[in-house]
């Protein structure tokens, strides 16, 4: 005799997830750093001549159609008046490390999906710090109080997905609880885009099924749904439209290096030593690229040679004070090559550079003139990733990398 299958429970004992998000990221930090542009539409990553695609904008810009990934162009029609800022991303990743390391004050599992947002697991934190509620207020009053005036919004629910809607759902300073038992009746009355996975082409399918609401999902069996949409998708649908969802939050492991290497198309004679620092000059390009995109600094750094006879050389050397900028990585690469590893004779087959012991922390101490140096190197490499960010990675390049063109066959991170 077979019973009814009863209704999938929630994972027991039942988790306290939350979703923060911060409001408006880039924006609100152009906002902070300037508040002569509040109460004014601050458009992110375009220009005021429509070039590029717009990263964000901020609640007021919103209110005339703008939102991220619309061409420049398109927000100019929309919004003539307002005011188009290019983005400083060296500033935005150091907001996000404190914010992050606010979210490591609550709990160790932190799982950050962006730059400006993260899954919490606090369901051990509770009997320290109090109901999911009170955590997620203590997190938004830090967070403004410690960045100076930024607000995010917190979604708290029994899973992720039931968490990251609620965080999205009264935007900005938002903070949304969905008590577990309620997560069906709390998605009934919502569009189907909320679904994660439904994209605008699942969408018009669904509508095309009188699929609308959530609701209209959840009236569905899952033979149906498998039925329509095959067994994987079927499945999701049906799972996530009763708010059932068992993805744990998974800390990101910390890496402890990052490091780029190219296998040479033709082999330099370590001799020739302009070509081969030109050729580390792009690798150190590339590190420097991925480091400022992590937002991270490393506190050693190695470089790896492999000759004709594949007779390979690694030296690492830690550093005093932690770099993270094209230009710093390339100075320290470059005295490593230079005083620590000897060519003469050899054939260069393959060139490697690594960054190691990262540190997520861009508080770091240096002297006035190291300070200074810094300063301007990252405003230099503030102008390239936001050019590349708008056109693409090989829109830009230092000018010694143009002096001649190096062999290098293909040059992969690892
Ligand atoms: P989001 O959190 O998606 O957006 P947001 O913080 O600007 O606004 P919201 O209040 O809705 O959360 O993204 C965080 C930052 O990431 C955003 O400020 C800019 C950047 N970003 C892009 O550069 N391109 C994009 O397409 C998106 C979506 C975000
Ligand atoms: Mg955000």
């Amino acid at each position: 005799m077979s019973s009814p299958k009863p209704e999938e429970p929630q994972t027991h004992p039942p988790r306290s997830i939350l979703h923060v998000d911060m409001d408006a990221f880039f924006a609100a930090v152009e906002e902070l750093d300037n508040p002569s542009l509040k109460g004014k539409p601050v458009i992110i990553g375009g220009t005021p001549e429509g070039h590029g695609v717009v990263s964000t904008a901020n609640y007021v810009a919103r209110k005339f159609g703008v939102h991220s990934a619309m061409p420049a162009a398109q927000a100019v029609k929309l919004c003539p008046h307002g005011v188009f800022l290019r983005g400083r991303h060296g500033r935005y990743g150091e907001v996000s490390r404190k914010v992050m390391a606010i979210f490591h004050e609550v709990t160790p599992l932190v799982e950050p999906l962006s730059i400006d947002e993260a899954f919490l697991d606090v369901t051990g934190s509770i009997r320290l710090l109090g109901e999911p509620t009170e955590i997620a207020r203590w997190l938004k009053n830090e967070i403004k109080t410690r960045t100076g005036g930024l607000t995010a919004s917190v979604g708290i629910a029994s899973n992720k997905f039931i968490a990251k809607v609620a965080s999205d759902l009264d935007k900005p300073d938002g903070l949304v609880c969905v008590p577990p038992g309620e997560e069906k009746q709390f998605l009934a009355p919502l569009t189907v885009k909320r679904i994660w996975g439904v994209g605008p082409k699942s969408r018009e399918t669904l509508n095309s099924l009188g699929i609308h609401r959530v609701k209209d999902l959840q009236e569905r069996s899952e033979a149906t749904l498998v039925a329509r949409f095959g067994q994987e998708f079927g499945v999701h649908l049906y799972r996530l439209s009763r708010g059932l969802d068992k993805r744990d939050v998974v800390p990101t492991r910390k890496r402890k290096s990052i490091s780029c290497e190219t296998t040479l198309g033709e082999f330099i004679p370590g001799e020739r030593s302009e070509d081969i620092e030109r050729v580390l000059l792009s690798l150190c390009e590339e590190l420097g690229h991925r480091i400022h995109q992590e937002g991270v600094w490393g506190q050693s750094i190695s470089l790896k040679v492999r000759d004709q006879s594949f007779h390979t050389t690694t030296r690492s050397q830690s550093l005093e004070t932690p770099i993270h900028l094209t230009q710093e990585i390339y100075r320290t690469a470059r005295k490593v090559l230079r005083e620590r590893i000897d060519l003469r004779g050899r054939k260069l087959r393959l060139l490697g550079v690594g960054l190691g012991h990262l540190i997520t922390d861009g508080v770091v101490q240096m002297d006035l003139f190291e300070a200074e140096r810094h300063q301007k190197e990252e405003k230099v490499q503030n102008s390239i990733e936001t050019i590349r960010d708008r056109m693409g990675r090989f829109a830009i390049q230092r000018g010694n990398l143009l002096k001649k063109k190096s062999p290098p066959e293909n040059s992969s991170p690892s």
